[in-house]
């Protein structure tokens, strides 16, 4: 089990990264093939609701979810990024690699010395371009899980590489980049779950090329000893300061059971009968947090509301006591949104 503080910190920085527009590690760890093909196309209907007609065959996923959120959060973000690639080398089977040794099966990475794979050092990939929107980033902390069984004298360090040219399938020990392996970022002996600060390197590598490649090995690789992580472990949680929009609320619009097909229009409110800002449909699991893929989104930006008020006009002379009264507060949500709306 993780510890109380980590699992907090973990489940916020999820949550938070779960509502980022590129959400690309997370996206592509929940389902790696297209889930669904077709066309969803969103125009506003008035201010609190947005019409959304859809054409989709969907193959994996149990909800169809319309999201509503603000135009956009400016200030200290937390955010969690899967390694996009990582790996292990064996020193005594140097043309191996640890991926795919196992018949592909390998979902962990080796460090240190294992009874028959001497010395293994693990290589694990970051692409930052994931990233909602940094200016400068504050801290960055490889978390890492062990198994059940882990030794009680390891410490494992991590190490600067400045090299992303190696793959997770092909790398091995005989093409590792050894000369691009600098110097040790910070060591950790370990327990079930610990952390690296791997601050510096990140922020160099951001304001480089944006990928960061880092290496880990055992402190003592002459002790016959060694340690298996989960690759699903290997997160960085990195704190910057940035903008990204921010999550307001959700209407489910369809739960099913795939395969699907979905062909309609319809029409999503905001559930708080707030002025829609920008919304996407997205494909989750039965939690509408873990989305599989987001299918489109659309922002209502000042010509829409322009557009807007041109058809409130026209339908003015036309309208009832009622409607009049709905349309004369539609027109000052109109207003109260104008300043924040983009261009
Ligand atoms: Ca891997
Ligand atoms: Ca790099």
């Amino acid at each position: 089990m993780r510890t109380e503080g980590f699992k907090g910190a973990l489940l916020s920085a999820l949550i938070i990264a779960s509502l980022s527009v590129p959400m690309l590690a997370l996206t592509n760890m929940a389902e790696a093939q297209d889930p669904w093909t077709g066309t969803a196309v969103f125009s506003l209907e008035n201010l609190y609701a947005v019409r959304l007609e859809k054409n989709l065959d969907l193959e994996n996923g149990s909800k169809l979810v319309v999201k509503f959120y603000d135009y956009g959060y400016t200030g200290t973000i937390n955010e969690n990024t899967l390694a996009v690639e990582d790996s292990y080398v064996i020193a005594n089977e140097p043309s191996q690699n640890g991926d795919v040794i196992y018949n592909g099966m390998s979902n962990e990475l080796k460090i240190g010395n294992f009874p028959d794979e001497e010395n293994c050092r693990a290589f694990i990939k970051w692409d930052l371009s994931s990233l909602s929107s940094p200016t400068s980033i504050t801290s960055a902390t490889l978390y890492l899980d062990t198994g059940p069984w882990y030794p009680d004298d390891i410490t494992v360090g991590a190490y600067e590489v400045d090299n992303d040219d190696w793959s997770e399938l092909t790398l091995c020990w005989d093409n590792a980049p050894w000369d691009n392996v600098g110097p040790q970022l910070d060591n950790v002996a370990i327990i079930t779950q610990w952390t690296l600060d791997v601050t510096s390197w990140v922020i160099s590598q951001f304001n480089k090329d944006k990928v960061v490649s880092i290496m880990l090995k055992s402190e003592n690789e002459d002790l016959a000893i060694g340690v298996e992580i989960s690759s699903y472990g290997t997160m960085l949680e990195i704190i910057y300061e940035g903008t990204m929009d921010s999550f307001e609320n959700e209407n489910v619009i369809e739960t099913f059971s795939p395969p699907w097909h979905v062909e309609e229009n319809e029409i999503a409110r905001h559930p708080e009968g707030i002025g829609v800002n920008k919304v996407r449909l997205d494909l989750t699991t039965d939690n509408t947090e873990d989305v599989i893929s987001t299918i489109a989104s659309f922002v209502v930006n000042r010509s829409r509301l322009i557009t807007r008020i041109s058809q409130i006009k026209s339908r003015w002379p036309f309208a009832d006591d009622n409607e009049r009264s709905n349309l004369i507060s539609e027109i000052s949500g109109i207003k109260a949104q104008w300043p924040f709306a983009p261009t």
